[in-house]
């Protein structure tokens, strides 16, 4: 693949360790991308993406997310996001090259993406299922994470006997959560007191409602 050979080498991707198999299935892909890969990613989806500061609406107030983020994907598949609707915007070059190696290597199709921008360990994640309707029953969603390790955490939302899932997630790394696991659990990326540097994460998934007017 030109000048970028091993994001489309599908030698190089390993088994992956599976963190869940219970009520779900979630698998981690530790080097998914090397090293080298994944930092000039970052600069390249730093620089590229437009970065929004998103609100919502809670108990009336308007208030700021925690990070900066971004949606891309096709037209005519839109999101919501704290009840309201929007459009996603056209794939960005290294985006659509991401989502073609998520394609090639782990035979994967995704028609959305949303980017997280988390700044410093003040920016985070409260726990949640990506489980709105437009994602379908059962989704695959593949998380990749670029630029500073952050602990992701897992957490069944009925059972005390499954215990819950904590792990830092590598720079490069692929994280895959498929079968159940929205239904069943949820996750959270916390905020840490760490000096530590910003992290991108990209969460590629297929929205199904399409046109102006929803579903
Ligand atoms: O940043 C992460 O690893 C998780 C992000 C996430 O769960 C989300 O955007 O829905
Ligand atoms: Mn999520």
């Amino acid at each position: 693949m030109g000048n970028q050979p091993s994001l489309f080498d599908e030698q190089a991707t390993d088994e992956p360790e599976v963190l869940i198999r219970d009520d779900g299935d979630v698998r981690l892909y530790r080097h998914w991308l090397s090293g080298e890969e994944s930092r000039a990613l970052f600069y390249q989806l730093e620089q590229e993406l437009a970065w929004q500061q998103t609100h919502i609406q809670m108990h009336g107030r308007r208030l700021p997310v925690p990070r900066l983020d971004v949606w891309y994907g096709d037209a005519g598949h839109r999101y919501r996001y704290s009840g309201v609707r929007f459009d996603p915007r056209p794939w960005s070059r290294t985006l659509l090259t991401l989502k073609q190696a998520l394609e090639v290597r782990q035979g994967l199709t995704f028609n959305s993406v949303l980017a997280n921008l988390y700044r410093s360990g003040r920016d985070s994640v409260a726990w949640h299922s990506d489980d709105e309707p437009e994602l379908g029953r059962n989704p695959v969603i593949a998380s990749i994470s670029l630029g500073a390790e952050r602990r992701f955490a897992l957490r069944h939302k009925t059972r005390k006997d499954l215990p819950s899932v904590r792990l830092d997630l590598p720079d490069g790394s692929l994280l895959v959560m498929a079968g159940a696991t929205q239904h069943h659990w949820e996750h959270e990326l916390a905020k840490t007191a760490r000096a530590v540097g910003p992290r991108i994460n990209l969460t590629f998934r297929t929205v199904f409602e399409t046109g102006p007017s929803g579903l």
